[in-house]
Order: C-alpha cells, then structure tokens, then sequence
C-alpha cells in the first residue's frame, strides 16, 4: 500500500498503489497519467494512452486522461439563456473552453482510509466564463480493483455542470496493441443523432450494432467507417450492474464502467493522427478508445433530457467505477 507524491515545476504528480493497481494522477487538468492493472497472467501494464514526457502533458490540447468541464461536450453556439460562453470550436463551444478545467492547475491532497487510498484535486473556477465561481472537487479513490472517481460540484450561482472523464484507454499493455484487438459491450439501445457539426439533433436512433451483446472492434469498424465520436444512452434498467464493457482479447483485460451518468460519449481515435508520443509510439487512427460518461451533449437546448443545471448552494456529486479484472 503506498502514495507517492513527486513535484515537477506545477506538476504534482500522485502515484496510488494498492497492490492490484497502480495509477498516478497530474493536478494539470486533474488528469488519469498511467494506470497498471494486471492481464490474465496478472502482468501490470499501462493501460492508458499516456504521454511518454510530463512536458507533452502539460502542452496537450486534446484531453488525454483530462478532466473536461464545467460542461463536456459541445454547447451550440456556446450560447445558454443570456450566457455566452467561448466559441472555441468552430460556432460552438466544446469542453469547457480554452480555461475549461483540464488546462487548469488544481490544487492536491492525498489521503489513506485503511486500505482505500485517494487523492482529490480542488479548484475554484472563476475564469472559465461560466457563471460561478464553480468550486469543483475531484477524488480518484482506488478498492481493490476498482478506481472510483468522484466529482462533486457547487457555486453560489445558478450554472451548469456537466463533467467528465477524457480518458483514453488501451487494454493491450503499454500501448503494444490498437482497438482492432478489444470488443465493447454497452448496456445502450439509444444513440443520438448528430448534424455535421457533431451536435445533436435531438433524435435518436437504435445503433447500427446491438451493443447489449460484446462487438469486436473490427465488426465495429464495419458499420461506423469514420470511427465512434457518438453519445449513447444507457438503458434505464442497467443502474447498478456494468453499463460498458471493454475487453482486450490477447491481454484478456477487461474494463467495467459503472456509473450513474446518463450515457456516454465514445471517441475512437479513428483518422486521429499526430505528433504526439505516448507509450512509445506515435499517435496513430485507432489507437484507443476515449470512454466520456456523462449527460447527453447539448443538454441545455433539450427540455426533453436530463438538466444539467446546478442551482445556487446546491451540492452536486457524480460518481463512476472503473472496475479491471
Ligand atoms: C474531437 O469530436 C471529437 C471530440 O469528441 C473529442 O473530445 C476531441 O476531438 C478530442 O473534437
């Protein structure tokens, strides 16, 4: 049982490790670094996409392992009642904007309950042109197999809140393997419907594959040829047991995701191509799966969706499990 804390200029960096899994978080977005969870041989292997130098994390502008918010997701016209939020994604706002929370430095502070080890990362938003200021709290808490993150919310103004979790992950083992490897179960029979911005139509249709059974991602790939960059909404009926599977076939990892969030937002990397080391190769289409939980997309100009709203002096918790067998 252990914490480790190392400082590098702004960065904390916090390692957990509990014997079963080893994670180490950044204060830098509040961000998931590495995560070792042993395959069937009960090897410990990273099974995130993270970069191979904290100087790359730090310069990131694509979320990995980053808490995104107030709001993930695109806001149409970044426009909510007479709030203009920043346009940083074509018309639209997307992620919290350029001062969203994952280009924010939070502060740190681990804790040791028996054998549940946690860090949380605080933050006081006042510059992210949302209503506010948005006091926001985030505690990675590992038990036994299982990484638990909590994110709990307040402001003294009505605003929105909406997080989520960008993290990438690749079940292979420090990153040896792509998706062509890993199927995905999701406990979904609704999908959203998107226009060419990515913004939702307010529709939703039955996805293209019946995700209630584990689908290869070759099978996948099939049926969505520009990758999954979609939101899916999980069956009401599925609140306690895992509403998302992924699993790694050669590794034989697999990831459960139990959450109390609406759907989920799923982003495969495909066509996503870059300069960017991580695990010791390039960033190449399809290299992971970015697993997003959270309330759909564009809630604010959908009455028919849950509210994503978060009244004055109320406290607001979401909490998901990541469970790695
Ligand atoms: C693209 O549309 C995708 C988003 O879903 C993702 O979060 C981002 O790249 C990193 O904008």
């Amino acid at each position: 049982m252990r914490i480790k804390e190392e400082q590098h200029g702004k960065l904390n960096v916090v390692t957990l490790d509990n014997g079963v899994i080893t994670a180490s978080f950044v204060n830098y977005g509040a961000r998931m670094h590495t995560l070792y969870a042993p395959d069937k041989l009960g090897k410990k292997e990273n099974v995130l996409l993270s970069f191979d130098s904290l100087e790359a994390l730090e310069a990131d502008t694509s979320f990995f392992g980053a808490v995104v918010g107030p709001v993930a997701g695109r806001i149409r016209q970044g426009q909510w009642q007479d709030v203009a939020l920043e346009k940083n994604n074509g018309e639209h706002h997307i992620h919290g904007g350029s001062n969203g929370w994952s280009f924010r430095y939070w502060e740190t502070q681990t804790q040791a309950e028996g054998e549940n080890l946690s860090v949380t990362f605080r933050l006081k938003d006042e510059i992210s042109g949302y209503p506010g200021p948005i006091e926001v709290s985030v505690t990675y808490r590992l038990m036994g197999n299982c990484l638990e993150m909590s994110m709990t919310g307040q402001s003294e103004q009505l605003t929105l809140f909406n997080p989520t979790s960008h993290t990438y992950f690749n079940l292979s083992g420090d990153g040896k393997r792509d998706l062509d490897s890993h199927s995905l179960q999701i406990q979904t029979a609704q999908q959203l419907v998107l226009d060419v911005d990515k913004l939702p139509t307010g529709d939703v249709m039955i996805p293209k594959l019946d995700f209630t059974c584990p689908k290869d991602f070759n099978d996948i790939f099939n049926v969505y040829p520009q990758g999954l960059d979609d939101y899916f909404i999980f069956n009401e009926e599925t609140k306690e047991s895992p509403q998302l599977i992924l699993s790694e076939k050669n590794s034989g990892r697999q990831l459960a995701i139990v959450t109390e969030r609406q759907g989920v937002v799923l982003f495969s990397t495909t066509g996503f191509d870059a300069d960017i080391d991580l695990n010791g190769r390039k960033m190449h289409s399809n290299y992971g799966l970015a697993i997003e939980p959270q309330a759909a997309p564009d809630s604010v100009h959908f009455k028919k969706w849950p509210s994503i709203e978060l009244e004055a002096n109320q406290e607001k918790t979401l909490i998901t499990r990541y469970y790695f067998n």
